[in-house]
């Protein structure tokens, strides 16, 4: 290993941010090592350009098994990792999903931190080893304040917010308590092309890109109504590095500053493809109706149903309004977005219009295609 390099170990490295912030460190010079699930299939695909034959001699990007619910796994990989900088990104990040499974939920994402900073403090690294926490605006939850800042109360709204809110204050604790490099950055939504489908943006534009290539007929979302802070991953984990290089161990607000709802992100989607919606109705009853069509490579039919509210995606507690203040990490660590919201849809829609023509060929030649719509 070259002493040189700097080692960093990220938790919830096949995940999207784990997979840019692999790239953007790999990019740095650093060796990466990552913390992988064992899952029944590969579960790979974001980092399969990143991996190395574990054959070959000076690999700088290692994966290890493991699982954020095992201490003793944590321990053992962080003694032999030596780590310079942990990123601490595996969580159970669905909000939906948390309600479902809210202790699993409670385990990973609040005691999986504690494991992480617990097993610094063990093995006497507080001074070599710093740690960034994957915090999230969710901890703001129902609206004290807008814009959110880092002085913005908490009042959390769901079992992963909750989680979440564990995590964020033992990371505080363990810095205090310890003196340990140990931050957190209060991230607002950021997508990316490689967004996890479920999350609603990717729904979006992976069901326009459907809708407008004739594999699907409609999409059915919950609350259109709430409005989120939208950044682009790649802006994103640039700023968990700069977080982790600043002279003192700080909280940080990263977010765009402007808010957009979801039937907005949905409008702004199918614009993409040359497609007006038109929406009538309200609350679950609402629907979204091709209001004009002008693309000749997406023929469809103007007054076409194409979207229905299910009630079944609204949660039981929302989160209706983010919007972030991000002024201390620009003044302070000259942080900036180079993508702007319609930036990010056209590089989503690009992507997943490519994807779904693969879908396209395969149908054609008479292969089952994926109907997965959650
Ligand atoms: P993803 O859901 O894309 O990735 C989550 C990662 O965590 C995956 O690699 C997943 O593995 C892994 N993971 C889940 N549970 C465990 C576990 N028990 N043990 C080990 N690994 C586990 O999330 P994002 O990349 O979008 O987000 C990264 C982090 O940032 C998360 O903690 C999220 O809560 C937080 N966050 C995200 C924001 C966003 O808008 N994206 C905003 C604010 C915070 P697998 O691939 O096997 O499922
Ligand atoms: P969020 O992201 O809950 O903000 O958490 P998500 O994209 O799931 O929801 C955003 C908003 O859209 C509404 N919505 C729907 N959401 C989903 N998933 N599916 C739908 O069909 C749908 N219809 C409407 C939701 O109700 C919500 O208001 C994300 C995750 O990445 C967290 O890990 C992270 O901490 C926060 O962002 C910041």
């Amino acid at each position: 290993m070259n002493p040189l390099k700097k080692v960093a170990f990220i938790t919830g490295v096949t995940g999207q941010d784990g997979a840019y912030l692999s790239e953007f460190l790999l990019e740095k010079g650093y060796i990466v090592h990552g913390l992988k699930r064992r899952t029944s299939l590969f579960n790979t695909d974001r980092i399969d350009h990143l991996y190395q034959d574990p054959h070959i001699d000076n690999r700088n990007f290692i994966l290890h098994y493991g699982d954020m619910t095992d201490s003793t796994n944590l321990t053992r990989l962080i003694q032999q990792i030596q780590p310079d900088e942990i990123y601490n990104l595996a969580a159970m990040s669905h909000v939906a999903v948390s309600f479902e499974t809210p202790e699993y939920t409670g385990n990973a994402d609040g005691l999986g931190t504690l494991r992480l900073l617990d097993s610094i403090r063990l093995l006497g690294l507080e001074k070599k080893t710093r740690i960034y926490q994957a915090s999230t605006s969710e901890l703001y939850g129902k609206v004290q304040e807008v814009p959110q800042s880092e002085t913005t109360p908490f009042y959390p709204r769901s079992p992963y917010a909750v989680a979440k809110m564990y995590a964020f204050w033992i990371t505080v604790n363990y810095r205090e308590a310890y003196d340990m490099y140990a931050c957190n950055g209060i991230l607002f939504n950021h997508e990316s092309p490689i967004r996890g489908e479920t999350f609603v943006t990717r729904k979006i534009t992976r069901a326009t890109s459907r809708i407008a290539l004739g594999l699907q007929d409609k999409l059915y979302l919950g609350n259109l109504d709430a409005q989120r802070d939208w950044g682009h991953a790649k802006d994103y984990v640039r700023m968990m590095w700069m977080i982790l290089q600043a002279d003192e161990p700080e909280d940080w607000v990263i977010a765009t500053g402007k808010t957009t709802s979801v039937r907005e992100f949905v409008k702004m989607s199918f614009a993409h493809v040359g497609i007006e919606l038109e929406f009538r109705g309200k609350g679950a009853e609402e629907k979204g109706f091709i209001l004009s069509c002008n693309n000749p490579d997406y023929l469809l039919p103007i007054g076409k149903e194409v979207l229905s509210v299910d009630p079944h995606y609204f949660r039981p507690t929302e989160v209706d309004l983010l919007i972030g203040d991000a002024t201390k990490a620009k003044t302070k660590l000259g942080w900036e977005c180079q993508y702007d919201l319609s930036e990010l849809v056209e590089e989503m829609m690009q992507s997943d219009i490519k994807l779904m023509k693969k879908e396209q060929h395969l149908k054609e030649g008479g292969y089952t295609i994926l109907n997965y719509f959650e």
